[in-house]
Parts: structure tokens; C-alpha cells; sequence
């Protein structure tokens, strides 16, 4: 696994191709750096649809475009970036307190989320100004 330092990070996880095809397993805490305790999954999503909007307190996720393609917008303390995510090798990994939006997905998109936390509606930030004063006091702490 790459260093996973950053609060969002690409990972690339090892493609196992034979004349069959190709396989990709992953495994917690050597894939991913953290336990899996749920996988779940966006699909026939309707056109120009933005899911997303929120961060959470403490859950740690990795998205992978297991077919099609979609765009994430990520907000954290190094300001935003967009991410597009196209490739089935490849992961995004989104640690806790970073605001994502997610778009542009192809009618074909199925992204798979592996998510470090059960399923907790108590770990949602869902109010972007609440977010936004998380991320000042975090900053100013850092100072
Ligand atoms: C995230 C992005 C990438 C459940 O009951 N259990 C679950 O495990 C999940 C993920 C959702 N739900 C319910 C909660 C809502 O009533 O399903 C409904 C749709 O969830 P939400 O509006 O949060 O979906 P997205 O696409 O905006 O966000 C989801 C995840 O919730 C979120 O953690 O990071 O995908």
C-alpha cells in the first residue's frame, strides 16, 4: 500500500491478469488501511444527479469505479480538488472530515464505497457552514 498520509489519496491496487481476464482482491488493513466493516454501492444514478454533499466525524472510505466512471470533489484543509475516477485498479481514499460531492457519473458507473465505520447517521456533517468551522478551529490548532 502507498503512504496514505494525506486526508484524500489515490491508491492503485495490484491488477492479477491471466489470458482469462483480470482480478483484483482487496484485503483490510494491506489494501486499505483500515478494517472494512461495511461495503456498499451508487448505481443507476440519474443524469446530471450530485450525490455526496458531506463529511463525517470519524469514518475513513475508499471509492472504486468497479465499472463506468464519475467525479468526486473533495474539500479539506489543503483546499478543494476533483478527482475523476475511471479506472477499477484504482481507489480513492477519503479519511474523516473531508467534504465530498460526487458527479458526472456515466450511466454505467457502479462505485463500489468501502467504508471503515457500520453505517451511523450521527457521524454525518451534512451542513457545509458547520463543516467549514470544523475545518477553521482544526487549522487553527495546527498553527
Ligand atoms: C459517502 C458517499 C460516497 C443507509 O441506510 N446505509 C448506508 O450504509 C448508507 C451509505 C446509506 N444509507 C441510507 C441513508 C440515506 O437515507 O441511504 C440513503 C442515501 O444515503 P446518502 O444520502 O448519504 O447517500 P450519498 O450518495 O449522498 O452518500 C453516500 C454515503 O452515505 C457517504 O458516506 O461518503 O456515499
Amino acid at each position: 500500500m502507498s503512504d496514505l498520509s494525506g486526508l484524500v489519496e489515490n491508491i492503485s491496487f495490484p491488477i492479477i491478469g491471466d489470458d482469462r481476464g483480470n482480478l483484483i482482491a482487496i484485503e483490510q488493513m494491506k489494501d486499505v488501511p483500515f478494517d472494512i466493516k461495511r461495503i456498499y454501492y451508487l448505481y443507476g444514478t440519474v443524469e446530471n444527479m450530485r450525490r455526496g454533499y458531506h463529511a463525517h466525524y470519524h469514518l475513513s472510505q475508499v471509492l472504486i469505479p468497479v465499472s463506468g466512471h464519475c467525479t468526486v470533489m473533495t474539500h479539506d484543509e489543503s483546499g478543494k480538488r476533483t478527482h475523476v475516477l475511471n479506472k477499477p485498479s484504482e481507489g480513492l481514499f477519503i479519511k474523516n472530515l473531508v467534504w465530498r460531492e460526487m458527479y458526472e457519473f456515466s450511466d454505467d458507473c457502479v462505485l463500489v464505497v468501502l467504508a471503515s465505520e457500520l453505517y451511523d447517521e450521527d457521524d454525518y456533517i451534512r451542513d457545509y457552514s458547520e463543516f467549514l468551522k470544523i475545518l477553521e478551529s482544526n487549522n487553527a490548532e495546527e498553527v
